[in-house]
């Protein structure tokens, strides 16, 4: 487990727990984000395991029961690897605040997400040996990080259906861009889920259970679900609003920052576009004058079922103030809301309203 050291200019917004997004020119400079500068989302203090005595029980609604060490894991099952975006469902929270605040929870800009190669098993072939039951409609999973954030403390959960849990993209991941995964991004096992919010993508996981009903972690009951506006989170019983599985289609500008200042004539807009669920993005508009005329973005990487797609374009812009804005469309003909008041909630997830950018042309 070698740890991998930070970039300085990570933007940290809380120490500890450890919570900080990647800075935006490391996010539109290549598809794959570098492992120094992937941002960390965590719930409590990373724990200390030791992968040598670290075991994985896969349990609840299975015909036999496992525990397996790393090293069974290995053996016993085929290595698969695949290339997926990570998003955390608070991405782009920064937005939703300037419209209402949401206290207590991270501000998150649009760096709360990052692109990696994972390594790992398939979910699908080790519950395909444990066997799941008949009931099993969801598999949970649980890992070893206990969060003081959850009411009552409690490890870090989640659970996804069943029909998620047996697609042959979800991993029990060990290695994430070629290296062995550190501690901070959940060693010496993780679960990816592709297309879902970050928070499905149980780190340090020691336990899969298969379950009639979703997992009855905070993580899964009470936070990480879409409340309506009117609603108070700290008294919304578990269960209230939608959990939030598939990510919906979103994008970000990453160059030129907001409120920056630039030299009139020719300007390239950078940015990255992703969908969750099992669409991808087929197309990226963009305006300099908030939305009247638009523009194809070109999309520099290629479609993949499960990563985003990074888009440029070029605008010769006159001195004066301009808006620049994007909408990204998904494979399902989807595309982005137009503003964030439109889609505020209690919790602050899912802001996935159209990424605005002014800039002074001089
Ligand atoms: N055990 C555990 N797993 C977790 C979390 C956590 O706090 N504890 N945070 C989740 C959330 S909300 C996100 S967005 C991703 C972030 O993964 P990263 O820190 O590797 O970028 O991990 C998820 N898995
Ligand atoms: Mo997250």
């Amino acid at each position: 487990m070698t740890a991998v050291a930070k970039r300085q200019d990570m933007v940290v917004h809380q120490r500890d727990p450890l919570n900080a997004e990647s800075p935006p020119e490391v996010l539109g400079a290549a598809m794959q984000t570098p492992l120094d500068a992937f941002y960390m989302r965590n719930h409590g203090p990373v724990p200390k395991l030791d992968a040598s005595t670290w075991r994985l029980r896969v349990g609840g609604d299975v015909d036999c029961e496992l525990e397996l060490s790393l090293d069974k894991l290995q053996e016993r099952f085929p290595p698969r690897e695949l290339t997926a975006t990570l998003q955390c469902a608070g991405n782009r929270r920064a937005g939703l605040i300037a419209v209402r605040d949401i206290p207590g929870e991270v501000p998150w800009r649009g760096g709360a997400t990052g692109t990696a190669s994972w390594r790992g098993v398939a979910l699908r072939d080790v519950l395909a040996v444990a066997g799941l039951g008949s009931e099993a409609k969801y598999v949970a999973f649980l890992g070893a990080d206990v969060s003081e954030e959850a009411d009552p403390p409690q490890p870090f959960g989640a659970s996804i259906p069943r029909h998620k849990a047996m697609a042959g993209e979800v991993l029990l991941a060990w290695q994430m861009n070629g290296r062995p995964l550190t501690p901070l991004h959940g060693a010496p096992l993780r679960v990816v889920v592709p297309g879902y919010i970050g928070a499905r993508s149980v780190k340090w996981v020691t336990e899969i259970t298969a379950r009639a009903e979703p997992s009855e972690n905070y993580f899964q009951a009470s936070a990480y679900r879409l409340l309506t506006p009117e609603l108070d989170p700290d008294l919304a019983p578990p269960g209230s609003g939608v959990a939030l599985g598939a990510i919906a289609v979103n994008a970000d500008i990453l160059s030129p920052a907001d409120g920056s200042t630039v030299a009139a004539g020719p300007i390239e807009i950078i940015g990255y576009a992703f969908a969750g669920g099992d669409r991808h993005i087929v197309r990226v508009d963009v305006s300099d004058d908030g939305g009247a005329r638009w523009r194809q973005a070109e999309l520099i990487d290629p479609p993949a079922p499960w990563a985003w797609r990074r888009w440029r374009v070029t605008f010769t812009l006159p001195q004066g103030r301009h808006q620049i804005v994007a909408r990204a469309w998904d494979s399902a003909a989807a595309t982005q809301p137009e503003r964030a008041e439109h889609v505020w909630n209690p919790k602050g997830y899912a802001n996935n309203a159209w990424p605005r950018v002014n800039v002074d042309a001089v």
